[in-house]
């Protein structure tokens, strides 16, 4: 350790050089050595640091160009094609000199189907109605399948527990006491013998109440037969007329369509496209338009075309909003001046996610404005989906069609039997997704 004395005496000098007290010299030189050789190692540390991190980079650099399928690197390698291919081939892939930094991996976004393409045509019409029904089915029939597995006797307790299942699947108060009622009645007559009549009977129960409710639109009833559609926003009132003009129009009738939400221009551009899609005339006019005049120009277009069905789009409106519900009643008494009978049907549509406001909803706009039947969409979105049973209990208005997904063939006209047997079928494996 000859050499580090040595360091040691010459450090002390150059510090005995630059003032510092003897007593200090050893100590000084110590700490200075110390200092250098801990910045030494720093500045090693970081020197390795620096080498790692650009070996990193220049990997991660080099994988897309790895990962490219083969047949980019084939084009590489064929003789340069046309100057614009040569452009668009750029535009694809950037300047190998200068590779892009790697891109984290990006969520599959699945294509945006415009609405009227979307069809199901690997499933039947039934099968297609129980996927709608999926969530309802699971929190209300799945939930009646595991109490009744998982009880012995068919006695106050179990019916107790069905009626809040019944509840929570909002069936709502009063139907439910009225279907426990029914149950009881049956326990009573000794007719519930085991879980499987009791499924049947709450089954039988069910579809009895919504066959009250069922009542089909009977278009000859009119000519043209008047259809004004209303509901509070986004429940789906033109999404509706879209797929009944289509359909009706499949069945061979004539149809117009009145643009009467004048609200936004994109309602009325909705329309059009729907009309397009289906052939149908659309009658329309600029946004801000009073909706009756509208109203007015339909009614007219339908005469004269003996058009067989006129349906008539709204604005969507809160059902609290008295200066709106008025603007509705005039749309109706304008309808009512150019046609006979005219709305001979007036269709509020609700949202069956929604589910008791649906009730409330209801109730207000038939004080406003009459409403002969509902169209309950978005039963495919909801567990709620026993709304339609407090509908046709509660309110006694029938329930036209309901709505099972974005599909032309997922407007259906409501069928109670199909309903309730699609709730209760037992499930096959194919069909939980
Ligand atoms: N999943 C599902 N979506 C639906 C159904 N019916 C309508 N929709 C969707 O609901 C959304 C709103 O539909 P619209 O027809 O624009 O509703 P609207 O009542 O006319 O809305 P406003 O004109 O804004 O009041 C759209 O994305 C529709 O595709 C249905 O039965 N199931
Ligand atoms: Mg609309």
């Amino acid at each position: 350790m000859e050499w580090l004395e040595q360091l040691l005496e010459n450090i002390a000098l150059l510090l005995a050089d630059l003032g510092v007290p003897e007593a200090y010299l050893e100590l000084g030189a110590l700490g200075l050595i110390y200092l250098t050789a801990v910045v030494a190692v720093l500045l090693f540390i970081l020197l390795l640091l620096g080498i790692v991190r650009r070996r990193a980079r220049k990997k991660a650099q080099k994988l897309p160009e790895e990962e490219l399928p083969e047949g980019e690197h084939a084009e590489e390698e064929q003789p340069s094609p046309g100057e614009d291919e040569e452009e668009a081939l750029e535009e694809i892939a950037p300047p190998r000199e200068e590779p892009m930094p790697p891109t984290p991996p990006q969520p599959v976004v699945p294509p945006v189907v415009p609405t009227a393409e979307v069809e199901a045509p690997r499933l039947s019409l039934f099968d297609r109605m129980r996927q709608g029904l999926a969530k309802t089915q699971a929190s209300l029939v799945g939930r009646i399948d595991t109490l009744l597995r998982g009880s012995k006797a068919i006695d106050a307790d179990l019916l107790e527990e069905l009626e809040e299942i019944l509840i929570t699947a909002d069936l709502g108060m009063k139907t439910t006491q009225d279907l426990v009622g029914a149950l009881q009645q049956r326990l009573q007559r000794n007719e519930l013998t085991d879980m499987e009549t009791l499924r049947r009977a709450l089954q039988d129960e069910l579809t009895a109440r919504l066959r009250l409710e069922a009542a089909p639109l009977d278009l000859s009833a009119a000519a043209p037969f008047v259809i004004m559609v209303v509901g509070v926003n986004g429940v789906g009132k033109t999404t509706t007329i879209g797929k009944l003009a289509r359909q009706f129009k499949a069945q061979g009738k004539k149809v117009v369509l009145g643009a009467g939400d004048t609200f936004r221009a994109a309602a009325a551009e909705q329309l059009g496209i729907w009309g397009e899609r289906s052939g149908v005339e659309v009658i329309r006019h600029k946004e801000g338009a009073d909706p009756a005049a509208v109203a007015f120009d339909a009614a007219k277009a339908a005469l004269a075309r003996k058009a067989d069905v006129l349906i008539l789009d709204t604005a969507g409106r809160l059902h609290t909003k008295a200066n709106l519900m008025e603007e509705l009643k005039k749309v109706r008494r304008v309808l009512g001046r150019e046609i006979p009978g005219a709305p001979h049907e007036t269709l509020l549509v609700l949202d069956a996610t929604t589910g008791q406001n649906a009730l409330t909803q209801a109730r207000l706009f038939n004080e406003a404005v009459e409403v002969t039947g509902i169209a309950l969409t978005k039963l495919d979105g909801t567990a709620k989906g026993g709304i339609i049973v407090a509908i046709g209990n509660e309110l006694a208005l029938p329930v036209r069609y309901v709505g099972i997904g974005e599909g032309v063939e997922d407007l259906r006209p409501f069928d109670p039997e199909v309903f309730v047997a699609a709730l209760f079928k037992k499930n096959d494996a194919h069909l939980d997704s």
